[in-house]
């Protein structure tokens, strides 16, 4: 079977780096995207052996980066078929009247208006193949909300209505739109969340064994490979030490 391009953003770390390692070495050439040129360069360099690699470097909050980064792909590399919208993160952990507007600025900045940017630069070839397959990385915070998340959280509701609203937008063309919602995953996420503080991110998975980039890269290979007639489109997944976005059981 001839491999599909698939366009993973903030492939650098965490979800992102696990995917594109999973994805290389099965039916897939990759885009990988992120703002570390160093990180792109290392990654690309490791899994050229599997498959084909392009790198492109963004920022996702900068849409006309965005757009003419992805119009910049040579012909051989613009019939996306797979679109991993992974990049984003938590900008603080404060109660409402405690933000900081750098960090709201931020996560609505990157989680969602980032999320539609690079959405837009992709869908015209989908749109215009009837076919495609779109993945947005929301989270268990897209579906609960819990204190001091208030604007993480509403960042990840409105990924969690962006894939429902594509899902029946993009229907009459034949794209796919699959939501997966994560519980915690040990990343580099907590460490962006407490800028840089290791002592305190590390506290986040202390007494658990939380998930790792690898299970959510599982499953998103599993839903990439349905059949055509199959869309999955909306995972919850949480470590087994988790039950809810604050119930977690630490030895
Ligand atoms: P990491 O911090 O490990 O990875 C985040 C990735 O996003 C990096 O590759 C980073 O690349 C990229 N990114 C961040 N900001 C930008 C930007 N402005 N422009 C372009 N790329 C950017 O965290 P995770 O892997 O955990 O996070 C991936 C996704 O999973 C996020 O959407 C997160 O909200 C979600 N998630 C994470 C959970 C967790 O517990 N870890 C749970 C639920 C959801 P670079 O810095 O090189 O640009
Ligand atoms: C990341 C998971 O619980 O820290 O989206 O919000 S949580």
């Amino acid at each position: 079977m001839a491999k599909r391009i698939a366009l993973i953003t903030g492939a650098t770390s965490g979800i992102g780096e696990a995917t594109a390692r999973l994805l290389a070495s099965t039916n897939f050439d990759l885009i990988l995207c992120g703002r570390r040129k160093d990180r792109l360069q290392k990654l690309a360099a490791e899994l050229a052996s599997l498959t084909r690699i392009h790198t492109l470097s963004f920022d996702v909050r900068d849409q006309q980066q965005t757009t003419s980064q992805i119009a910049s792909l040579p012909d051989d590399w613009k019939n996306i078929e797979v679109l991993i919208n992974n990049a984003g993160n938590a900008h603080g952990l404060d109660p409402i009247q405690q933000g900081s507007v750098e960090d709201w600025d931020a996560m609505l900045d990157i989680n969602v208006k980032g999320l539609l940017y690079v959405t837009k630069a992709v869908l015209p070839v989908m749109v215009a193949n009837n076919r495609g397959h779109i993945i947005n990385i929301g989270s268990i915070a897209g579906k609960e909300v819990y204190a001091n998340g208030n604007v993480y959280c509403a960042s990840k509701f409105a990924v969690d209505a962006l894939t429902k609203g594509m899902r029946i937008d993009l229907n009459a063309h034949g794209i796919k739109v699959t939501g997966i919602h994560p519980g915690m995953v040990e990343t580099e996420f907590s460490l962006v969340r407490f800028k840089g503080d290791n002592e305190r991110a590390n506290q986040v998975y202390k007494g658990l064994t939380p998930l790792r980039g690898e299970d959510i890269a599982d499953l998103i290979l599993f839903a990439v490979t349905r059949p055509a007639h199959v869309v999955v489109a909306d995972l919850v997944v949480l470590p087994t030490a988790q039950a809810s976005a604050t119930v977690v059981k630490r030895l």
